[in-house]
């Protein structure tokens, strides 16, 4: 038997940990944690090591597919891959001559391998290049550009040095980053203290020193009561903050009234335990780390929980301190050059973002990198500010990431093109009009990715073995469409010739990726001194891009509505074994987890007549929903339900997970439309629905 390893990267999530695949006769055996990654120990997440039952699953896109029927109605024709692309860029060289470049919309999840997408649409001539974040984390990206003038990745989470870590919705021991938690788990060996603030017992409240079970979307008030304690007993640190804290005397007095006894009516935790927290946080200052959130698109006031922990970091003085939050460093803070961009392969096209992100009335505080994509919906449906006619998803199922996917489809009707690149079946590949299959991350390589942080580095992805089907990488699906429009620097045939590009001047090569899968830029850590990218150079409390749209940078804290009788909030998070909604149809990970539960408090439950494991019917405001079973406990708050994200499948290419569970985004009604103007964040959580027992159908 021949055997290799082959060092690459995970794709299981958005997370891209390191990994040594061992292949046997060509084919995948196996996946492990890269053992030269220090931070991963060799180890994966379950997910991770669940890759292979993915590559091995016949239940995914064999071949590039075209739209015989109306969309949405699963009726294809199997296309070559000249045919498809050919059907492709015909259609979108047709709608450049009629509305020009920018009819084009591509959106993505983000990530280190963007910036082939980007390139992609910078050199068809469009500036709308989209991520999927209004629906995740833009409003802590938010945050971080209104306070520090840097988006949030520019700021590491140095857990494993950290002496106090506050985990405030985030629940890091589910949604998993592998490094993340053996860091934690080893600061917490090293006697680190940890403090959960959630609406349910998830698993890192289970394992916390101090756990607070609050009123779902009252930690707006929960922080400002912090803050008070923090600067009514002086626990600051005066020397951080009278040098790098601009618009504290403002702070001072807005906080006034927001002591802890005003926290406990809105929160229920007892303004003693908040001052005792406080106290026992503050005494670990610097080393300590309150973290932002990351899935954060939930409520109206999410960037404002966002910004008031960055404030609570930066009054602890942990912004750049060893523990904290240090500054990121890229190739260049350590001497080194980075990456050759392949989006400055084209020039900057001229017209301004559909979605007005940066530019228009009301949205110039927003980064106009990514933009907001659900503005861009809203553009199609319009016309305005100009037509959007194509549209390209790409690593994206926005009709699972949105609330309300009848809504997000009336949306889209006016497009012309709709096409999906995917590896999984999904609601939006099944509703595009051209399916054009990716291989898995198993089966193919990446461009040259980097990372930054205290040790930046490169990173690679190589093809483990061949496409089992007639799928292709994301790098050659490009260079087809980009040979048939005419965009000459990505119409590549191998993707050395991309990795050439990107090394170009870097002094890597290749070949230096051999020994391990990455290339490290710096030998040790290195804890950059302080520097701030807004006007002042320094932490600013008062944004000038807020005051511009006149928003407030420090809004009155308002009380989250009450659900109607017998009705409750919808919350929603992650679990360990799955990935969002594109992993439920993973054999290995069906097996273990087939379907969601519905969290219940246990005195609501018993009001309603439901005990544990009973079937229940959860259903929205205007009626949709769908059948699961109740997790009765009395680890949830009382007014609200939580069910795990990703579930209710429908589509008949999906046998396992067809049927089972509910969706989320199902139980959010209008919910396109309520998002916040000033982090940019989907208020996903601001929904009531309904919860009744009935009889379990039998198996
Ligand atoms: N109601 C509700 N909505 C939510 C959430 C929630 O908890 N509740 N969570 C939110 C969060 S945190 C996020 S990040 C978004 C996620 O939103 P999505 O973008 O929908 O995330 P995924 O399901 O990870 O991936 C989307 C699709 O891309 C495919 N895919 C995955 N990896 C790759 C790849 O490398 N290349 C290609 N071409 N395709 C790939 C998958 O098969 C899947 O079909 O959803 C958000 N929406
Ligand atoms: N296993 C796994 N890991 C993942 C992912 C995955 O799909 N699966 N996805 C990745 C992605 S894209 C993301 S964005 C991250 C998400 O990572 P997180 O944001 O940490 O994950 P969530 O589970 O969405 O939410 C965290 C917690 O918020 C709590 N919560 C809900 N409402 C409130 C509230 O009003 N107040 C407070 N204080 N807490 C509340 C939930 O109960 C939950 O415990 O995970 C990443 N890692
Ligand atoms: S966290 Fe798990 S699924 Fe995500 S990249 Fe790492 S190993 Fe893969
Ligand atoms: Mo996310």
């Amino acid at each position: 038997m021949e055997r290799k390893q082959v060092f690459s990267v995970c794709g299981m999530c958005s997370v891209r940990c390191p990994i040594a695949v061992d292949v046997e006769d060509g084919s995948v055996a196996s996946v492990f944690g890269n053992p030269h990654a220090a931070g991963l120990k060799g180890a994966l997440c379950a997910r991770g090591a669940a890759g292979p039952a993915l590559l091995y699953d016949d239940e995914r896109p064999q071949t590039p597919l075209i739209r015989t029927g109306k969309r949405g109605e699963g009726k294809w024709r199997v296309a070559s891959w000249d045919e498809a692309l050919d059907y492709v860029a015909d259609k979108l060289k047709d709608i450049k001559a009629k509305h020009g470049p920018e009819a084009l919309l591509w959106s993505d999840r983000g990530g280190p391998y963007m910036d082939l997408s980007k390139a992609f649409v910078r050199g068809f001539g469009s500036p709308n290049y989209c991520n999927h974040d209004t629906s995740c984390a833009r409003n802590v990206q938010h945050a971080s550009l209104s306070i520090f003038g840097c988006g949030r990745k520019e700021l590491v989470y140095d857990l494993k040095n950290a002496r106090h870590v506050v985990l405030q919705t985030r629940n890091i021991l589910e949604g998993i980053n592998v490094k993340e938690v053996n860091d934690l788990l080893d600061a917490r060996d090293a006697g680190c203290k940890l403090t959960v603030i959630d609406i349910r017992a998830n698993v890192p409240g289970a394992k916390a020193d101090n756990f607070f079970l609050i009123r779902p979307g009252t930690d707006y008030a929960f922080n400002l009561a912090v803050i008070n304690v923090i600067v009514k007993e002086k626990l600051y640190n005066r020397k951080f903050v009278k040098e790098w804290v601009k618009d504290f005397d403002i702070l001072k007095e807005f906080i006034e009234p927001y002591t802890p006894e005003f926290a406990e009516k809105e929160t229920g935790a007892t303004a003693e335990s908040i001052r005792e927290f406080v106290r026992q946080f503050a005494k670990a200052a610097p080393s300590v780390v309150w973290h932002p959130g990351w899935m954060v698109a939930r409520y109206g006031d999410s960037f404002h929980v966002c910004r008031t922990a960055y404030i609570i970091n930066s009054l602890m003085g942990a912004i750049g301190a060893k523990g904290g939050l240090p500054l990121s460093c890229k190739a260049g803070d350590v001497g080194r050059k980075g990456l050759k961009q392949l989006t400055e392969l084209f020039p900057k096209p001229e017209k301004k973002r559909v979605d007005g992100a940066g530019w228009a009335e009301g949205r110039t505080h927003f980064d106009a990198g990514p933009g907001l994509v659900n503005l861009a919906y809203e553009a199609i449906a319009s016309g305005k500010p100009y037509p959007i006619l194509a549209y390209i998803a790409h690593r994206h199922d926005p009709l699972m990431a949105f609330p309300d996917p009848a809504a997000v489809k009336k949306l889209w009707e006016k497009l012309e093109l709709f096409v999906a690149i995917t590896f999984t079946w999904s609601d939006t590949a099944w509703n595009a009009d051209v399916v054009l299959p990716m291989s898995t991350y198993l089966e193919r390589e990446s461009i040259i990715a980097s990372k930054g942080g205290l040790k930046p580095q490169f990173f690679l992805r190589q093809r483990a073995m061949q496409p089992r089907f007639d799928t292709k990488a994301d790098w050659e699906i490009i260079a087809g469409l980009a040979k048939r429009l005419g965009m000459e620097p990505l119409a590549v045939d191998r993707p050395e010739e991309l990795w050439a590009k990107q090394l170009e001047g870097t002094g890597v090569s290749v070949e230096d990726f051999a020994a391990k899968g990455f290339v490290e830029l710096a030998p040790k850590p290195t804890y950059k001194p302080v520097s701030f990218k807004t006007a002042s150079g320094k932490i600013e409390l008062l944004a000038d891009k807020l005051d511009k749209v006149q928003l407030p940078s420090l809004p009155p804290y308002v009380s989250p509505a009450k659900a109607p009788k017998d009705q409750f909030r919808i919350t929603f998070g992650r679990c360990g074994l799955h990935t969002q909604g594109h992993t439920v149809n993973n054999p290995l990970l069906f097996a273990l987890m087939p379907e969601n539960v519905l969290w219940l408090n246990k005195a609501r439950a018993k009001d309603l007549g439901i005990e544990h494991m009973d079937m229940v019917e959860v259903s929205s405001s205007r009626g949709e929903g769908g059948q699961l079973r109740a997790y009765v406990t009395e680890f949830i708050h009382p007014e609200a339900v939580f069910m795990v994200h990703g579930f209710g499948h429908t589509l008949p290419v999906e046998s396992r997970a067809k049927g089972r569970g509910v969706s989320d985004n199902d139980l959010m009604p209008g919910g396109m439309d309520n998002w916040d103007k000033a982090g940019g964040g989907i208020c996903m959580q601001e929904h009531f629905v309904k919860v009744r027992r009935i009889e379990a159908q039998p198996e």
